[in-house]
This record gives C-alpha cells, structure tokens and sequence, in this order.
C-alpha cells in the first residue's frame, strides 16, 4: 500500500467521524472544504498522482475514486441528516425568533360582568344564592305577591311546561327558597339566567341574565337600601357616578322603586345613550312586601328588608358600549375576542 492509498483510508475514517459528528450546516460545508475544495486533500492528492509509479497506478486511481466518492456520500448524508432534523442549511430553525402566542379563550362577556356584579356585593358581605332554572309557579309567582291576574304569568310572556312548571321569569324564587330554609339575618345575592317570552331585537332577548340581592335583619330601611346601591354604582362605573330613585310598583316589595344611574357615558349632560335625559335606567328594589315575609313564615313585625333586582346585559352593554344584545349570543369569535 503506497503513501496516497494509506492518506486515503485515513481521510476516510477522519472524514466519517466527522460526518458523524457535524451538528450543523457549517460543519458540513468545512468537510467538504477539507476533502473535496480547491485546496482540499483530494485535488492535492490528484496532483501527487504524477509520481506514483505505473504498476501501482490503477489500485491508487480505483482506491483515489473509491474514497472520494465515499466522502461525497459522507457529506451528503450528513446534509441529509440535518435537513431532517430542521437544522440544514437553508430551512434551519431560527431559535432566535419569538414563539407563536397561543390563544387562550376567556370567559364571556356577561360571565364576566356577574363576576364582578358578585365580587362587589360579596365586599360588602353578601354570599352567593343559586337555584333551578325549571321552577314552579308557587315559588316563581305567588310567594312572591303577584296576584293570580298579573300579565307576567300570561303564557304569551312566559315558557309553561306540560306538567304547569315554567322556566323562572326571574331569579327571585332563588331567595324565597333560602328563606323557606333560613332564618334571618339573610344578606344574598342570586345571580342566574332567566326566560323570557319576548320578541328578541336589540334590547330584548328570551333569556337573559339577572342578579337579585335580599338583606333582612332587624331595622332593615330604605337608606341601607340606597347605600348599598349607591356602593355598588360607585365600584362598578367609579366615584363620579351618580343614583337616582324613582316611585315605582312591584307586587313583591313595598315601597318600590326604580334605581338610575347618572349617565356613564356623557357623565349627566345628556347624549344618545341616556336619550338626552343624564339618567340611566339600571335596576329595581324596594322593601319586601309583608305578605312575602308571610308567605315564607317570617315574621314581619321582627323583621324588614330590601330587595333589588338588575339585567347584567344592560349592565354588560353600557360597560362594552354594546349596540345590541343579539351580539352577545351569537357566539361570533370576532366579537367575543374583542373583551
Ligand atoms: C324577594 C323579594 C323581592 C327583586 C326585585 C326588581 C325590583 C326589578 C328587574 C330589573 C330589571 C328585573 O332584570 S330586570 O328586568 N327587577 O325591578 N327585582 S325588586 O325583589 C325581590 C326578590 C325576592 C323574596
């Protein structure tokens, strides 16, 4: 074996290992450089062919071709080897570039006003109420005072089933069955979706999300009332913000009243949103009627207490300045995204 033959079978081996080894497209490219360029051991190899004596000259040619075919192969496989693996040359993994951002869901715009409506009562010691959906027309209607004509209890306004069950109308059922199964001091707030019979368009839909509070104790009285709600009115939309009571008639408190707030968008100048009047239409409340307390064997001489019931869509439409309400329900990514 001459001294060509044996520098071949030693690039050979050298260059394997090297194959074996190169972790990226430029250890490659320093293989090939070293082997097969302009100044590598090959062509220095092809030029010391010249003296190679002639007996010995076709075993060094065949084994010349041999190694540097086989380093070719080396260095192709390795590119090969790296491609596969995203790091080769041209479509190499830039580590340096931000990862994607995955997009995580967040809770629904209207979840996410109950959530807060609850966080604010629960500061000022409320707990959370909860109670079916189906419910019957004793704890719905007449616990609740409302006379056996009330237009609210017309199928035209509200879902029946076939057994005489309805789907609640109101979330107010939930705090006559607390009573039933408490004695006061009662302080609870029941959030919940209720139905309906409405012909949907943009303020109105068939089902739609109230929360309700309750406080009864001893000495209970309209200014514990108008603190709370002016509380609530001041954590939701800030110190600016303004309440406003209202006379009003509902069967199941006594006094009633209807609750505004001083306009959050315009501030109480007057704008489209309050139609020109500062005021916003938020809420009801009063005093709970006697004849409930009666109804859920409270004492009414010992004990008074107020109610107040809300939408949370309005509440949701003036906080997202939401045009109208069908937005909500349609589950369109576009819009959900947006909050
Ligand atoms: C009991 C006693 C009284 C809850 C009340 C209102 C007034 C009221 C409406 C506001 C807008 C419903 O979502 S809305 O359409 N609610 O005006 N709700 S007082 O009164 C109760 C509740 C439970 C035992």
């Amino acid at each position: 074996m001459n001294a060509i033959i044996e520098k071949i079978n030693q690039a050979l081996a050298d260059a394997e290992r090297r194959a074996g080894e190169a972790a990226d497209a430029a250890a490659v490219e320093q293989l090939r450089i070293d082997y097969l360029g302009r100044n590598g051991l090959f062509p220095a190899l092809s030029r010391e062919m010249g003296q190679v004596p002639p007996e010995e000259r076709r075993e060094t040619g065949c084994a010349f071709n041999a190694g540097r075919g086989k380093i070719q192969e080396l260095i192709e496989n390795a590119a090969a080897r790296l491609k596969a693996a995203g790091s080769g040359s041209g479509d190499a993994i830039d580590l340096t570039l931000p990862g994607r951002r995955w997009k995580a869901g967040h809770k629904h715009p209207i979840t996410m006003l109950a959530d807060e409506c609850v966080a604010v009562f629960r500061r000022m010691g409320f707990i959370v109420a909860e109670g079916p959906e189906i419910e019957d027309i004793y704890h719905n209607f007449d616990a609740l005072n409302t006379p056996a004509d009330h237009p609210s209890r017309d199928p035209q306004d509200t879902f029946y089933f076939a057994d005489g069950r309805i789907l609640r109308t109101q979330t107010s059922p939930v705090q006559i069955r607390v009573m039933e199964s408490h004695q006061p001091p009662v302080r609870i707030v029941a959030p919940g979706r209720v139905f309906r019979r409405d012909t949907p368009d943009a303020t109105h839909g068939m089902n739609f999300h109230q929360i309700e509070g309750l406080y009864v104790d001893r000495g209970v009285s309209m200014a514990d009332l108008k603190s709370v709600l002016q509380t609530f009115a001041t954590e939701m939309y800030g110190p600016k913000v303004k309440i406003r009571l209202r006379p009003h008639f509902f069967p199941f408190t006594e006094p009633s009243v209807e609750y505004d707030f001083s306009c959050i968008m315009c501030g109480g100048k007057g704008c489209p949103v309050c139609k020109h009047s500062g005021w916003i239409e938020i809420a009801g409340a009063g005093m709970v009627d006697p004849a409930v307390f009666a109804n859920v064997g409270y004492d009414p001489e010992k004990w008074t207490g107020f109610a107040f019931g809300m939408g949370i869509e309005r509440l949701a439409m003036l906080r997202y300045r939401i045009p109208d309400l069908r937005l909500l329900y349609e589950n369109d990514v576009r819009f959900l995204e947006q909050f």
